[in-house]
C-alpha cells in the first residue's frame, strides 16, 4: 500500500471518482493534492506524511468536542459491547429523541436518519405531503445535501466545483424549485405574491454557511416566518450545521424564530453517520407508519451513532461551553480584523459562536453573488500558506471554519499567529 499522501491520492484516483468520497475534499478549487489523515485527536489531524495540522474543518462540523474525544469514544465502546445494529427499536433512540426535543425549541417529534441529506430530502417530501402542494423556495448558495430538488444554485462542493446546478436533475424537478437571492425581502414578497398558495415549503440555512458564512439581515428571518404562516407554507430550517453549534438550540433559539420543521445532523452523531428531522407533531405524524409520507432507513437510530451523539449532546450541556467557544471565535475575528487593518487588505471575517469564515472582499458579503465576487486567488494563496504552516482551513472559500473545545489554550493561539502571518505575507 502506498504511504505518502501523493502516492495514496494517485491510487485513490484509480478507484474513486476524483480520488475522494466527497468532492470538496479533493482540493479542486484551492489546487494541490489533498493530504490523507491517519489519525486525529483534539484539535489536531496527523497526516500519513506525519504532519500535525491544527484543524478548523472539524470533519465539517461534528467534532465540536475535538477529534477522538475520550467521552464519546467510551460511549461508543460501551455500546459496541452490545452489538452494532439491531434493526429494532432500541432505548438509545428514545434518549436521543428526548435530548433533541428538550434542546431544539420547535421540535415536538423526531425521525432519525443517516445523513443531513436524508433529513432535508425527507423534510421536502413531508412538507409536500402535508400541504398537498409541489413548489418550494430555496436560496441561491444554500446547500442542503445532494437532494435532487435542492441541487439548484446550491453551495458547498457544488459551488466550489462551479456546478451549483448538478447534471442529472430533470427539468420537471427543477421547475418546482424557486431559487431566490438570500437577504432580499423584496424578492421574497414577489415570490409569495406569485406562488403563495402553491408553495409547500421554504427551506434555508438560517445562517448560510455553505457559501462562506452569511448572516441574515435584521428582520429577514422573521419576515420569512410571517410569510410562510400567512400562506400556509412549511418553514424548514436546515440546521444540519448550525444546530447545537451556534447555541444549544441552534439559530431558532439564538434568534427566537420558530420553524415548522428542522433538519439536523453532524454534531448529533458525534462523528458517526447521522441525520434527524424534527418539528411540529401535527406535521411529523404525516410520516409512515402513521401517515402517508414514506421514509425509512436500515441504520436509522443505530445504537453506535446514537450513543456517540448522546454523549456529544450531553457534553454540550456543560454550563459555559458556548461562552468558551464564542470567545475563541471572537479571538480569531479580532486577530484577522487587526491584520487586515495593519496590511490594508480588504478582508471580511463574519463570525458567530464557533463558526467563522475569511473572505477577501471590500464589503460585507450578503448573498451568493457577493461571495462569488470575493478574491479566490488571494484566498487560495492564503489557504496554502496556512496549510504549509500547520493550519488546515476548509479547502474552499465557500466553506465555514469550525472551532472545538479542544482548540482551547495553545491551538487557538498558535493558529491565530499562523493566520495573521499568512495575511501579512499576502
Ligand atoms: P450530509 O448529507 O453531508 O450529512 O449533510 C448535507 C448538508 C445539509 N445541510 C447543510 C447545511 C450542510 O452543511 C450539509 C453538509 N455540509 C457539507 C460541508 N459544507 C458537508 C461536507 C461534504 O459535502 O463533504
Amino acid at each position: 500500500m502506498p504511504s505518502s499522501s501523493n502516492d495514496l491520492f494517485q491510487r485513490a484516483q484509480q478507484l474513486m471518482p476524483g480520488g475522494v468520497n466527497s468532492p470538496v475534499r479533493a482540493f479542486r478549487s484551492v489546487g494541490g493534492t489533498p493530504f490523507f489523515t491517519k489519525k486525529a485527536r483534539g484539535a489536531t489531524l496527523t497526516t500519513v506524511d506525519d504532519r500535525e495540522l491544527i484543524d478548523f474543518v472539524c470533519t465539517w462540523g461534528p467534532a465540536i468536542h475535538g477529534h477522538n474525544n475520550p467521552v464519546i469514544r467510551d460511549a461508543i465502546a460501551k455500546a459496541l459491547e452490545k452489538g452494532t445494529s439491531f434493526g429494532t427499536p432500541n432505548p438509545y433512540e428514545i434518549e436521543m429523541a428526548e435530548l433533541i426535543v428538550e434542546l431544539v425549541p420547535s421540535v415536538e417529534k423526531v425521525r432519525m436518519v443517516n445523513s443531513g441529506t436524508e433529513a432535508t430530502m425527507t423534510a421536502i417530501r413531508l412538507a409536500r405531503g402535508y400541504t398537498g402542494r409541489d413548489k418550494i423556495i430555496k436560496f441561491a448558495g444554500c446547500y442542503h445535501g445532494h437532494v435532487d430538488s435542492l441541487l439548484i444554485k446550491a453551495g458547498s462542493g457544488a459551488l466550489t466545483l462551479g456546478n451549483p446546478d448538478s447534471a442529472g436533475i430533470p427539468d420537471s424537478f427543477a421547475q418546482e424549485t424557486i431559487v431566490l437571492p438570500f437577504n432580499d425581502s423584496q424578492a421574497l414578497e414577489v415570490a409569495f405574491q406569485e406562488f403563495g398558495d402553491q408553495l409547500a415549503a421554504v427551506i434555508l440555512e438560517p445562517y448560510p454557511a455553505n457559501v462562506g458564512l452569511i448572516m441574515p439581515k435584521e428582520g429577514y428571518l422573521q419576515s420569512l416566518r410571517d410569510l410562510c404562516s400567512k400562506h400556509g407554507s412549511v418553514l424548514i430550517f436546515d440546521e444540519v450545521m448550525t444546530g447545537f453549534r451556534v447555541s444549544a438550540g441552534g439559530v431558532q433559539q439564538r434568534d427566537a424564530i420558530t420553524p415548522d420543521l428542522t433538519a439536523l445532523g453532524k454534531i448529533i452523531g458525534g462523528g458517526l453517520p447521522v441525520g434527524a428531522l424534527g418539528g411540529k407533531a401535527e406535521i411529523m405524524d404525516f410520516l409512515a407508519p402513521l401517515g402517508p409520507v414514506y421514509q425509512a432507513g436500515t441504520l436509522s437510530g443505530n445504537p453506535l451513532a446514537m450513543a456517540a451523539g448522546i454523549a456529544s449532546l450531553r457534553m454540550l450541556q456543560e454550563s459555559d461551553i458556548y461562552d468558551r467557544l464564542e470567545k475563541m471565535g471572537q479571538q480569531v475575528q479580532d486577530a484577522v480584523t487587526t491584520a487586515a487593518q495593519e496590511t490594508g487588505l480588504p478582508i471580511q471575517v463574519p463570525q458567530v459562536a464557533s463558526m467563522f469564515c475569511i473572505y477577501f472582499a471590500e464589503e460585507t458579503v450578503e448573498n451568493l453573488d457577493d461571495a462569488i465576487a470575493t478574491d479566490t486567488d488571494r484566498f487560495n494563496k492564503f489557504f496554502h500558506t496556512c496549510l504549509d504552516n500547520g493550519v488546515y482551513l476548509p479547502p474552499s472559500k465557500y466553506e465555514a471554519n469550525f472551532i472545538s473545545t479542544a482548540h482551547e489554550q495553545t491551538a487557538i493561539d498558535q493558529a491565530c499567529d499562523v493566520i495573521v502571518k499568512a495575511i501579512h505575507g499576502l
